[in-house]
């Protein structure tokens, strides 16, 4: 056998110490500094000494959706449920018991070395660092649609009937908050919907969603809480000048009920003036500059955009994997067509708008990191298609056409086909994000010479992987590749307890 699985691990180094709080680990980083210096670049190995402080207690977290009632919102919940409840439901195939698959955090693995018998020794990432099980999470949230959580479940279509009959008692007494409405964010066809909407100024609107994070936290006993937007998709809001350019200007814009404050956006600042981390699930600019100020200001976490799940997943491997074999993606065309809410306001041109711009920009920094195959400015052709058919529900299809040139001339066709429930992939990936986003608030660095121990940059790229459109830290490189997304996700945590990134070298197996 090439690899052993292990559940749990002792660090043993004089660099890494477990006290009862904290777990500290002194490390070294390992870059290579570039310097162009008359003409000739001159490449230098830098070692840089961190220490790493990461909290060992796992907070009792609260997370609250926008969007509660969505596909999304309910498949989440639903599953959750189910995993704690341990519900099992019978299929044609038989019977079926609850998982976490699709989570990276609940259900891959890690290497951590090669053992004594020369067997690849992996761990689950879930055990790497102390983080909270999303059987522990209380959900909770808001909709602009008043079905409880039961019926909202039934009306997705997710999920197998005879986990729906289960999971009713369980759901039926869940009911959202109701949420800031303005319908000129989303489609018209979601008119139908909003049964369940604030009223008053902007401002009052915003207070309000403050009181029911402050609430949410009190009443459930909650010792963290995050705001995850899985809502409707809305239109991009206009950048203006005097509205939401900056702090300043946004606050006043506010109280103003100014039109082009978009309810994420209102969202957005209520978690951060809360002090609760904020994850953008979906492809709108919630971030407007003065919100990126706001989350920077208050040190809040802040996180986006657009959940990765399927196509554009399979976009930043396969992207990847062609550009870096030296291969040239010269066109790439996503169509894609499903049948769900989503579907439905997506079928309004300024909602597609939004999503077209998240799922367009995935390869930019692959095609940028080879001028053998690209010419500056150079870029494949790259067309995205979005059609609602309702009749195949929540079931999205998605079809992708890679033509590639290789060697001499030739060109290279690769057509994909994918069929898949859009929530089943994205409810694990929301967990994803809300557990890595809360342990990425219990780390703290320092480099050497530093003073104090620092937390990660608000804008929290950590949680790139998971997201079509990572938002990073200004003048930070977007990175959209997927393995380099996960090794900084693997490495950082690795850091944290003070062992090396796996280098794939070898080198005991190759001499
Ligand atoms: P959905 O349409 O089933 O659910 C959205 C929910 O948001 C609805 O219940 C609607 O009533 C509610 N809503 C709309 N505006 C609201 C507001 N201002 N406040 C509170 N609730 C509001 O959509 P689904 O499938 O759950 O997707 C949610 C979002 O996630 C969409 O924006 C979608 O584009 C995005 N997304 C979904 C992915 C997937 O694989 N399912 C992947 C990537 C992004
Ligand atoms: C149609 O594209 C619906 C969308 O909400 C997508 O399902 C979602 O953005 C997932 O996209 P992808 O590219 O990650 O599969």
């Amino acid at each position: 056998m090439s690899a052993q699985m292990y559940e749990s691990f002792k660090v043993n180094s004089p660099n890494v110490q477990y006290t009862e709080e904290h777990i500290i680990s002194n490390y070294t980083y390992q870059t290579t500094k570039i310097q162009s210096v008359n003409g000739e670049l001159i490449v230098e190995p830098v070692d840089q000494k961190y220490t790493f402080k990461t909290e060992r207690k796992v907070p009792k977290m609260g997370v609250m959706i926008v969007g509660l009632c969505g596909n999304n919102g309910t498949t989440v919940v639903g599953g959750v449920i189910a995993n704690r409840e341990g519900l099992c439901w019978n299929t044609k195939q038989g019977l079926q018991t609850p998982n976490y698959f699709g989570s990276v955090v609940m259900s891959s693995t890690i290497r951590l070395g090669m053992d004594d018998n020369g067997r690849d020794a992996y761990i689950p990432l879930k055990n790497l660092i102390p983080m909270v099980h999303p059987n522990d999470i209380v959900f909770g949230g808001w909709d602009i649609n008043n079905s409880n959580l039961a019926e909202a479940m039934q009306r997705a279509q997710v999920f197998d009937y005879d986990l729906q009959v289960q999971l009713i008692p369980h759901m039926k007494n869940i009911t959202p908050l109701p949420s800031i409405y303005f319908p000129d964010f989303i489609a018209a066809n979601q008119k139908d919907r909003a049964n369940n909407v604030l009223t008053g100024t902007k401002k009052e609107q915003m207070e309000q969603i403050r009181k029911d994070i402050r609430d949410f936290k009190e009443s459930n006993k909650l010792d963290k809480v995050i705001v995850m937007w899985s809502a409707n998709t809305e239109r991009f809001s206009s950048i203006v000048p005097g509205v939401n350019d900056n702090i300043e200007n946004l606050m006043a814009a506010i109280e103003r009920s100014e039109e082009e404050i978009s309810p994420s956006t209102l969202f957005a600042i209520a978690s951060i003036l809360e002090n609760t981390p904020y994850i953008n699930g979906s492809p709108q600019n919630t971030f407007v500059p003065g919100v990126i100020e706001l989350a920077l200001q208050r040190n809040v976490s802040i996180g986006g955009d657009d959940f990765k799940t399927g196509q554009t997943k399979i976009k930043s491997v396969l992207t990847d994997y062609l550009v870096s074999a030296g291969i040239k993606p010269v066109s790439i065309v996503s169509y894609n067509h499903l049948g769900n809410n989503d579907g439905k306001n997506l079928s309004a041109p300024q909602q597609f708008r939004s999503k077209e711009i998240t799922k367009s920009n995935v390869v930019d920094d692959m095609i940028a990191s080879n001028n053998i195959l690209y010419k500056q400015g150079e870029h494949p052709d790259h067309v995205i298609v979005i059609k609602y058919v309702p009749y195949v529900g929540d079931s999205k299809r998605a079809m992708d056409e890679y033509t590639s040139q290789i060697f001499m001339g030739g060109h290279n066709t690769i057509v994909l086909h994918n069929t898949c429930e859009d929530s089943l992939l994205a409810a694990p990936i929301i967990l994803d994000l809300v557990i890595l986003a809360e342990v990425a608030n219990r780390i703290q660095m320092k480099s050497e010479n530093a003073e104090a121990f620092t937390g990660f940059h608000p804008v929290l790229s950590l949680l790139s992987y998971l997201l079509k459109a990572p938002l990073v830290p200004e003048k930070a490189n977007v990175v959209n590749a997927l393995f380099k997304q996960r090794s900084a996700i693997e490495n950082i945590f690795k850091a944290c307890i003070g062992i090396n990134p796996d280098n794939n070298m070898l080198l005991e197996q190759r001499l």
